[in-house]
């Protein structure tokens, strides 16, 4: 264990407190929440510490800035600090953090011999990967990279009605920086699936992303008496709802084990009351898989399921907003370029596909980018359990070195 590797556990430790939830070892540190905000102030003054400016853009994306090079590009690199409600405190942080201490120790290299550097560095927090508190999910890159338009970015708001330009505003995190010239991206993060552990892979090199497709339905009824109405005059929503539920589930059985994943992780019913048939429902469902023709046909079914599930049940349902990437390729020169550093290093890697979106499923589409994970015990995540050995977040930060190091210098 080096002084570098002491030094970076070291700032793990202390990062890990920020939004804990108490008794157990994850995080409540939601785009835009009071916790948010103190991890961002922490993370501003660590990256001043080390001789990093620190700016925002509009969106607040949290950006780490050195520059070596006078107006040449950036090497970017960087994940999300923000969680689900009750998380791991590695999903999204660990990639922070690890890029932090990469381009740290890069910086004092550059620094003794100047003459190496090609590009300047730059660390990035992006604002609301998660997708949580509000949707959708990589909201801030997907305005970074302009796949979502700022201004509706701003003026979405969460259950209590609260918009993110507020949230962000409360906080103070809204800045003027106006986009940034990025030469590259690299990003590091834990596996959140269990094929590298059971494996013994210590890098995975991400070559390609799964399809992701997520639908906001409204399910709409009337209110009625749960006791007194007639079974055969309700117009029940959270029945319906009910119905897309296990409708999605049950896709996943006509198509082969691992080519169709489907969830619906959020629910909310209105009124909400034990005496009260719902009248209207608001429904989050996720559908994943390797392959894009998969998507397509358990989209054309679910559109079936709706055409009777509203014919049976005499409910609406409309889809508010749908969100989704496209299963395609991570530049090939990004998984040979981490590789071969694995391969200096040692470090047991392969090549390995991501189920889970990430910023870098936006920022692969529009510069060179480098996508690492490193092993997820249990495959844990987006649980309060998530867990990644020390020596695995170690040679993370070793790898993700590597990797910045030929980015930006010669
Ligand atoms: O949807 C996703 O996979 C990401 O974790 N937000
Ligand atoms: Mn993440
Ligand atoms: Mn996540
Ligand atoms: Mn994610």
């Amino acid at each position: 264990m080096t002084h570098q590797d002491e030094a970076f556990l070291a700032d793990w430790a202390v990062h890990s407190r920020f939004g804990a939830v108490p008794g157990t070892s994850g995080v409540d540190r939601q785009a835009a929440s009071i916790a948010d905000g103190e991890q961002r102030a922490w993370f501003a003054r660590l990256l001043e510490s080390h001789g990093f400016t620190v700016a925002r853009d509009a969106i607040g994306n949290q950006f780490g800035l050195l520059e070596l090079v006078p107006g040449a590009p950036y090497a970017v690199t960087g994940s999300h600090l923000d969680s689900q409600p009750t998380a791991g405190r590695f999903d999204g942080a660990y990639g922070v953090l690890a890029s932090a201490h990469a381009c740290f120790r890069v910086a004092e290299e550059l620094r003794v011999d100047p003459t190496r550097a090609r590009f300047n560095l730059a660390i990035v927090n992006w604002f609301n990967e998660e997708g949580s508190r509000f949707k959708p999910s990589m909201m801030g890159s997907s305005v970074f990279t302009g796949k979502m338009a700022l201004a509706d970015a701003l003026a979405t708001r969460d259950s209590q009605g609260v918009s993110v330009r507020e949230a962000l505003d409360a906080l103070g995190e809204r800045g003027d920086l106006d986009g940034l010239d990025v030469a590259s991206y690299a990003e590091i993060h834990v596996q959140q699936g269990r094929s590298m552990e059971e494996d013994g892979v210590t890098i995975g090199l991400v070559e390609a992303t799964w399809a992701a497709h997520k639908f906001d339905f409204r399910v709409t009824g009337a209110q009625a008496h749960s006791g007194s109405a007639l079974m055969a005059d309700r117009r029940d929503a959270l029945l319906g709802a009910a119905r897309l539920v296990v409708a999605a589930r049950e896709l996943v059985d006509d198509f082969a084990e691992g080519e169709l994943h489907t969830a619906c992780g959020e629910l909310n019913v209105y009124p909400n009351s034990p005496v009260v048939v719902a009248s209207e429902v608001q429904l989050l469902l996720d559908l994943r898989s390797p392959s894009a023709e998969v998507i397509a046909r358990a989209h054309a079914s679910l559109m079936r399921t709706i055409e009777r599930v509203q014919r049976d049940d005499r409910v609406e349902i409309e889809i508010v907003s749908e969100h989704s990437w496209d299963q395609n390729p991570y530049p090939e020169a990004g998984v040979e370029l981490a590789l071969q550093v694995a391969d200096d290093l040692g470090l047991a890697r392969d090549r390995v596909m991501t189920v889970a979106g990430h910023d870098s499923t936006n920022m692969k589409d529009r510069v060179p980018t480098v996508m690492l994970f490193v092993p997820s015990v249990d495959g844990i995540s987006h649980n309060l359990d998530e867990y990644t050995r020390d020596e695995d977040l170690v040679a993370g930060v070793d790898h993700l070195t590597g990797v910045v190091r030929r980015l930006a210098a010669g």
